[in-house]
């Protein structure tokens, strides 16, 4: 039985939705962030060093990564489906997109959350200081490589309804926790439309919702 390791609130939320997606049989094992920290539990390096999440078991198989584990789903039990045909125009796109999720999108936006919590875990004596380090690399440095990531995706959901085309499949699944923290953390789909559009469309598939339900509370969604 294939099961993903899923912590809450988190990442992993898109393998289960990409199963629901397929209609697999799965089975989840919850793991919890620390309330303070909200790091992983350390049960979960157990399942991988890392102690990451997501992580899938299938038999004697166990791979972390979500690009990953997606892409490994998609070959092993999609059928073709939720992938563009090789030698496409689509399935270059669609190659590209399921790297570019976690390789370029997340960085910046795991920065711009990491420096804008960092004042207030900050000892009190510090905080002024700090709140002022934290301005200075968000003004500088992050937000203008996060509006410049948003602009792309505005423009680049322009060309067709989905990431890799006319039609949906498993990069916009990848695709939807950048955008979703974008939403979040970022302001993205202020005066961009088709981002906004791109999350309605995404949270009201009957797989999203399935796997809402099965994952326990997201706070992007
Ligand atoms: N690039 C990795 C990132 C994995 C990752 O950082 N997962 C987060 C969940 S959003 C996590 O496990 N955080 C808890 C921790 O770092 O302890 C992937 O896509 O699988």
């Amino acid at each position: 039985m294939l099961t993903v390791h899923h912590l809450n609130n988190s990442r992993s939320q898109r393998v289960l939705w990409l199963l629901e997606e397929l209609e697999l049989p799965y089975e989840i094992k919850h793991y919890q962030r620390d309330a303070k920290t909200m790091l992983a539990p350390p049960e979960l390096k157990a399942i991988h060093p890392l102690g990451k999440s997501p992580v899938i078991t299938d038999g004697a198989a166990t791979l972390a990564e979500t690009g990953a584990i997606i892409e490994t789903l998609c070959e092993n039990y999609a059928g073709g489906r939720l992938k563009p045909p090789v030698g496409t125009e689509e399935r270059l796109r669609w190659i590209y997109w399921m790297h570019y999720a976690e390789g370029s999108a997340m960085p910046p936006l795991l920065m711009k959350l990491i420096f804008s919590t960092m004042p207030d875990r900050a000892p009190a004596l510090m905080r002024p200081i700090v709140r002022g380090i934290a301005k200075q690399a968000q003004d500088s440095f992050i937000d203008p490589q996060l509006k410049t990531h948003f602009d792309y995706w505005e423009s680049e959901l322009g060309k067709s309804e989905w990431f890799a085309g006319k039609d949906f499949t498993a990069a916009d699944v990848m695709m939807s926790f950048p955008l979703e923290a974008a939403a979040d953390r970022g302001g993205a789909t202020q005066g961009r439309p088709r981002i906004a559009e791109f999350l309605k469309k995404i949270h009201a598939r009957p797989a999203y919702q399935r796997a809402l339900e099965k994952g326990g509370p997201y706070a992007y969604a």
